[in-house]
């Protein structure tokens, strides 16, 4: 019988004790059922939770972390940051993609995601040219998440310009060039590879790298309701150049001229007037947050105490991967709010006055509508996908059920995730992934290769 036994589990209406678990060969939960009794045989765990979608990556970054972090001869800002970015992603092989991706989705999951939604932008050869299969990195980085068992929406990018107004591409960005067409073509090449645990939308870049007519065309030929995600107004720089375009800010040029609704990832959506927290939240589109990633670059803090006031729904992801952890995420979303605003406790809602809670449950659901997959949630249809958190911890050792999720987003720094169940399958037992080694191995020399091309 596929099926486990919760003594405590977080449903959708808070923590229930007692519930029975049940999926089938699909991985789809057929039965959530809240004060069961333990039959035997039925495997049990103490804390059981959803696992988080991660909305926001760009698996290939993972290799880059930490290297970044000295400065250089003028102010470091992120565009020096982009520079560096960019030279480092002139030599990466497929083989590489793929294993740098398999290496950032093992640790993920190991962290408490079970989705993520790779925004896929380095498609192209390192001379400029389309791989024979144009879906080549694609395909790559879907047989990573294959590999590790972690749910997957790919959004292969448009990218055809380095600035407002059509400037033409850099040399350093000829690998990320496409037009309308090759994205299309990118996205009917991966259309078989669709299932229960691959999902496929598109990412127009950003204002800066897409124009208006080229996504409009795009979504003419997407087939409905798949995630579209955009990166919007992440600098002051791109918000002023905005201006200088169109004498509009990004967000309020993209939402007056695209069908901005409950489709699209806004991501990181940092600098917003009052009228765009506004405008964002009525939409029913997810603020897409990366705290940690917008912390090492130097984005600035999103305005979320207003925003969660209008009822906007906001996902988190580790967009450059310089934390793979959900934790630290929410964590520092909302650290970012206290050290702004010089108080406490403000991711809440009238309902949920528990920081943690509120935090956890909401960029579930940010999450599971950004990713356009059936997740986010303990309950019959979705995805049979969570985590038992480790309630052997001292932190967590003997604690009600409504202190879970306080102590585990803001108590310590031990990783509580202890097992990962993806689709009905365990990949990772004991906090490790059951392919780590492997995975591993095959990291390290990726990393080794990538240094000798550096040296
Ligand atoms: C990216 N990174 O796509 O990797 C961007 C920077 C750009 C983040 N927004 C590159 N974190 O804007 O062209
Ligand atoms: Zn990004």
């Amino acid at each position: 019988m596929k099926a486990l036994f919760a003594h405590n589990a977080l449903l959708a209406d808070g923590w229930r004790k007692n519930v029975l678990l049940q999926w089938d060969d699909r991985g789809n939960f057929t039965a959530v059922q809240a004060d069961a009794v333990a039959a035997p045989g039925i495997p049990g765990a103490r804390l059981v939770m959803p696992g988080m979608v991660n909305l926001h990556s760009h698996a290939f970054q993972r290799a880059l972390g930490g290297l970044t972090e000295v400065a250089g001869d003028s102010k470091d800002s992120f565009w020096t940051w982009r520079d560096l970015m960019y030279r480092f992603a002139r030599n990466i092989t497929p083989e590489q993609m793929e294993a740098i991706a398999a290496q950032l989705y093992a640790e993920c999951l190991r962290h408490g995601y079970t989705s993520m939604c790779e925004f896929h932008y380095v498609q192209r050869a390192p001379d400029g040219s389309m791989y024979p299969q144009a879906s080549e990195t694609a395909q790559r980085v879907i047989a990573a998440a294959r590999q590790t068992g972690i749910g997957i929406t790919m959004l292969p990018v448009l990218y055809s310009y380095a600035g407002f107004g059509e400037q033409p591409l850099k040399p350093e960005q000829a690998r990320f060039r496409t037009d309308a067409r090759d994205v299309l073509k990118i996205i009917g090449e991966l259309e078989p590879q669709r299932d229960a645990q691959v999902e496929v939308g598109v990412a127009p870049h950003s204002l800066r790298a897409a124009s208006v007519a080229q996504i409009r065309e795009v979504l003419d030929h997407l087939p409905k309701a798949r995630p579209v995600h955009i990166h919007i107004a992440e600098q002051q720089g791109e918000v002023q150049q905005s201006l200088d375009f169109s004498g509009k800010r990004p967000v309020q040029y993209l939402l007056e001229n695209l069908p901005v609704d409950a489709r699209w990832c806004l991501v990181h959506a940092t600098h917003l007037t009052p009228e765009e927290v506004m405008a964002i939240a009525q939409s029913g589109a997810v603020a897409g947050l990366c705290p940690t990633t917008e912390a090492n670059l130097g984005d600035g803090l999103f305005p979320l105490e207003s925003f969660l006031e209008q009822g906007g729904r906001f996902g988190v992801g580790s967009d450059s991967h310089v934390s793979q952890s959900a934790v630290e995420e929410l964590r520092w979303l909302e650290y970012g709010q206290r050290l702004l605003q010089q108080r406490r406790n403000i991711a809440t809602s009238v309902s949920e006055r528990r920081v943690g809670d509120f935090l956890w449950q909401a960029a579930l659901q940010g999450g599971a509508q950004a990713a356009g997959r059936p997740v986010g949630a303990l309950a019959v249809g979705k995805r049979a996908d969570l985590i038992v958190l480790d309630d052997d911890h001292p932190n967590l050792d003997g604690i009600e059920a409504a202190d879970v999720l306080g102590c585990f987003v803001f108590s310590g720094n031990d990783n509580l995730v202890r097992d990962v169940m993806v689709g009905g399958h365990w990949v990772v037992r004991g906090q490790k992934h059951v392919a780590q080694p492997a995975i591993t191995t095959r990291f390290k020399k990726t990393l080794a290769e990538l240094r000798e091309l550096r040296a």
